[in-house]
């Protein structure tokens, strides 16, 4: 979404995560997605990392924080959601790969992630406030994988204000217009161009 906003093309290699191809390890050893390559070979192997690659760019509705206090409470909601609301997430989808807990245990303590950001979205449209910025973009995919484990109970839970701020951006032009689906990449492949 960042990379769109910022009004930026990349050559975009649809990854299969259960057939990483050597190619990608090589730059990145470590072995997620996303990445990206720079023209000069420099890797940028974090999500975070290429967002604010995009946003330094190109930053036209203001997505990157304001003040000092704002750049710090970004990085702490998306620290949080990169560490433990991400491994609550992991264990809530994949729970019968950890069977010490039943999967509601992984959901409830999840959930305190969820009633962080209900807190602050009861203060304003968005995490910040008003204006859709880099906290709501950086969480959105990941409360999105939240919801979607169990619908039913998602849309049942004390979070009112969590899922309207979903339900808008799943629902706006930017979120659609970078969820097409992509054929696997082999090398070889014609380039693609994202987006
Ligand atoms: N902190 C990393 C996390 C990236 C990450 O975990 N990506 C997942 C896919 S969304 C992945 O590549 N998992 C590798 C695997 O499951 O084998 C980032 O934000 O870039």
């Amino acid at each position: 979404m960042a990379v769109r906003y910022s009004g930026l093309s990349v050559e975009l290699r649809e990854v299969v995560l259960k057939d990483m191809p050597a190619s990608l390890l090589a730059c990145s050893p470590k072995g997620t997605v996303p990445v990206l390559v720079l023209p000069d070979g420099a890797v940028i192997d974090e999500s975070r990392d290429i967002m604010a690659w995009a946003l330094a760019q190109n930053d036209p509705d203001g997505w990157l924080p304001a003040s000092t206090a704002a750049a710090v409470l970004v990085n702490a909601l998306l620290d949080e959601n990169d560490t433990d609301f991400k491994a609550e997430l992991d264990r809530y989808k994949y729970a019968v790969r950890y069977p010490e807990h039943p999967a509601e245990h992984y959901r409830d303590r999840g959930a305190r992630f969820l009633a962080k950001l209900e807190g602050r979205l009861g203060r304003g449209d968005y995490l910040l406030g008003e204006r859709l910025s880099l906290a709501d973009v950086g969480v959105l995919p990941f409360v999105r994988q939240f919801a979607h484990v169990d619908t039913a109970w998602f849309d049942a839970a004390p979070f009112p204000q969590v899922q309207r701020w979903l339900v808008a951006l799943l629902g706006t032009d930017l979120f659609s217009g970078v969820m097409r689906k992509y054929p696997q990449w082999h090398a070889g492949d014609a380039v693609t161009v994202f987006p």
